[in-house]
């Protein structure tokens, strides 16, 4: 089979009805960002499935504006933790805490995709529909998750960067008290080998921040007060900037004025603030430390989304565009998920070495939409080539291509559909 029919027959198999899940064995849910990236597959060969993803995903937001990262549509003991552990108390039954906002931008390319096939018409009231609920959810962001105004957003959790175990969060994450965690029982090293898998210590923090917030009744706002854990993440930071961004642009294509005026103001307070997360020592962006100030001080695939979130500053670029060509020397597929330089990269570790072809969706556009098209160009050929060679997994080794983690994964897939296969 032809690797444009695999990777469709790839999402139809994962569809649950109505959503897709991530991989079938390892994540039988309905993941935030994991859905927005498969609308853009879908949107390959079915453009009203695509939209029906990420309907789907928005029945499960709160009233509040706060999107979750996972849905239990339908329970299944595959995945730990499943509802009961996060007993938010939510119908449909939800996880506590986001994922990074790519919604909105995925939202616009579906509407410029319908516009350009002449659907526009057709699809014009189900855009209506969902603007105001990606602007609530924006402004959740804004007025939950920055409470500094700096234009950035503060994770509660590693699992809502969706980097889940990045080094960034060593340091952050040092204050988590693991001593009351209690026994439990992962199923991921169940179905995947756990050296691709984040260690005991990490599910232990991940597993008392849940406790907290749970004990906490999953009030978002006394949350933020208290939360041990609060990073400033330079990748949801940069994608909700760049999700703002296409946010605005749907606004006045819909003439909402006023809502366009507020999500100007979003942006202009982004633009002011978001240079706390610049590493001037390091000379790249990184994530930093709300309760300590630290920047992480780690070179990871997320530095390089400046590009996507629109952010132009020659020095800055060049300082990231200086890092991109040394690691682009050392490894032959870009972009692994840490400096192959630092001493803690680990080829299969998940977000400690691993290429994920979503992120390089975003860096790759972001730096092909800001003229430095070799770079883009060769971030693209990377990800098709690990997809030619190897398939469609749901990371892979930046050195020698190998898959890790879930096989048949429905955001590789899409991403081949939507950009990695373009010529
Ligand atoms: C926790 C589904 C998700 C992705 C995340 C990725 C991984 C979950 C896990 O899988 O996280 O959310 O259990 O490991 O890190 O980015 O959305 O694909």
């Amino acid at each position: 089979m032809d690797l444009d029919s695999r990777a469709k027959a790839i999402l139809t198999a994962n569809d649950r009805g109505g959503y897709t899940v991530p991989n079938g064995r390892v994540y039988p849910f309905q993941w935030n960002w994991d859905s927005a990236f498969v609308a853009l597959g879908f949107d390959a060969f079915d453009r009203e499935r695509a939209w029906t993803e990420v309907e789907t995903l928005f029945k499960a937001q709160w009233d509040d504006g706060f999107l979750p990262h996972i849905v239990f549509w339908k329970d299944d003991p595959g995945y730990f933790p499943g509802p009961s552990v996060w007993a938010t108390g939510h119908d449909p039954v939800t996880s506590g805490i986001t994922q990074p906002p790519v919604a909105a931008t995925v939202v616009r390319k579906l509407w410029e995709s319908a516009h350009a096939a002449g659907q526009g018409d057709a699809f014009r009231a189900r855009l209506e529909a969902l603007f105001p609920k990606l602007l609530a959810w924006h402004r959740w962001f804004r007025d939950v998750r920055d409470p500094d105004k700096r234009g950035v957003v503060v994770a509660m959790h590693p699992w809502e960067t969706g980097r889940d175990n990045s080094p960034e969060w060593d340091a952050p994450g040092e204050p988590i008290d693991v001593s009351n965690v209690g026994d439990y029982v992962r199923r991921d090293t169940s179905h995947l080998d756990a050296k691709m898998r984040p260690t005991k210590l990490e599910y232990d923090r991940y597993l008392a921040l849940v406790q907290w917030g749970r004990a906490r009744g999953w009030d978002h706002a006394e949350i933020a007060r208290t939360n041990p854990f609060q990073v400033a993440d330079v990748g949801m930071s940069m994608i909700l900037l760049r999700a703002n961004r296409d946010l605005l642009w749907l606004a006045e294509e819909l003439g909402r004025d006023a809502d366009a005026a507020e999500i100007d103001a979003i942006i202009a307070t982004a633009e002011a603030g978001i240079d706390w997360l610049w590493d001037e020592d390091r000379h790249c962006w990184c994530s930093r430390d709300r309760l300590t100030g630290k920047h992480s001080g780690f070179v990871t695939s997320a530095s390089f989304l400046s590009f996507y979130a629109g952010l132009h500053d020659p020095a800055k670029d060049a300082g990231m565009l200086t890092h991109f060509e040394r690691i682009g020397a050392r490894v032959p597929c870009l972009m692994p998920s840490l400096d192959p330089d630092d001493p803690g990269f680990q080829m299969i570790r998940y977000w400690r070495g691993p290429v994920w072809a979503v992120v390089n969706y975003m860096i790759g556009t972001g730096l092909t939409e800001c003229g430095y098209d070799a770079q883009g160009e060769r971030v693209r050929r990377n990800t098709a080539e690990l997809m030619e060679k190897n398939g469609f997994y749901e990371a892979y080794s930046p050195i020698d291509g190998t898959g890790s983690g879930g096989d048949d994964f429905s955001w590789t897939a899409a991403i081949w559909l939507a950009w990695a296969r373009s010529r």
